[in-house]
């Protein structure tokens, strides 16, 4: 994956309940991006990690340990990437304190948004198919939770704030291999 900004955390989900002492690293070059500790989510499936806000452009890869209640643990790894140039290709909504997004033809339009802290982004369903708009990944939608609407029917909507900088990848759990989109908040 290759993201237009700096994720907000790197989170990992998983089928079974995590414990101490759980823990992700962030590395490039042998450096870990990480910032602060790192937790598990209340219902024990996932845990997450803050990132450097000011985290360069690059590949990371993410070294996880994951441990069970019994004690036991496993490592893992993936990587990512954060390219800003692709920033540019983004529909610049920056200095506005709302825009709109529709749901329509099976696609988010426009797909990929900039927009400035602190901008309401509103989903409206122009399709007769019900939507979503759900965070990434799918499907456990844990990346960004208050990124999470319900069903939303034709000409239903939802409205979030974004208040912190980064990248907010999400989709349409309904359609979720194609119904993709992006917001990258300045
Ligand atoms: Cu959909």
């Amino acid at each position: 994956m290759v993201l237009a900004a700096v994720p907000i955390n790197v989170v990992i989900d998983f089928n079974f309940d995590l414990a101490k002492p759980s823990s992700i690293k962030i590395e490039m070059d042998g450096k870990d991006l990480g910032v602060g500790e790192t937790v598990i989510d209340s219902n024990k499936l996932s845990m997450r990690r803050d990132i450097d806000p000011n985290a360069p452009d690059g590949v990371y890869t993410v070294v996880y340990n994951a441990c069970w209640p019994d004690g036991s643990c496993h490592d893992g790894n993936f990587q990512f990437a954060i390219d800003r140039s692709l920033g540019a290709g983004f529909a610049d909504m920056t200095n506005k304190k709302e825009t709109e997004i529709k749901l329509s033809q099976i696609m988010f339009d426009p797909q990929n948004i900039k927009i400035s802290k602190g901008t309401k982004v509103t989903w409206i369903n122009d399709d007769g198919v019900g939507h979503f708009v759900n965070t990434d990944s799918h499907p456990a939608h844990t990346y960004y939770k208050d990124q999470n609407s319900k069903a939303l029917k034709k000409e239903e909507s939802y409205s979030i704030v974004f208040e912190m900088s980064g990248i907010y990848p999400y989709h349409c759990s309904a359609h979720a291999d194609t119904m993709i989109g992006n917001i990258l908040v300045e």
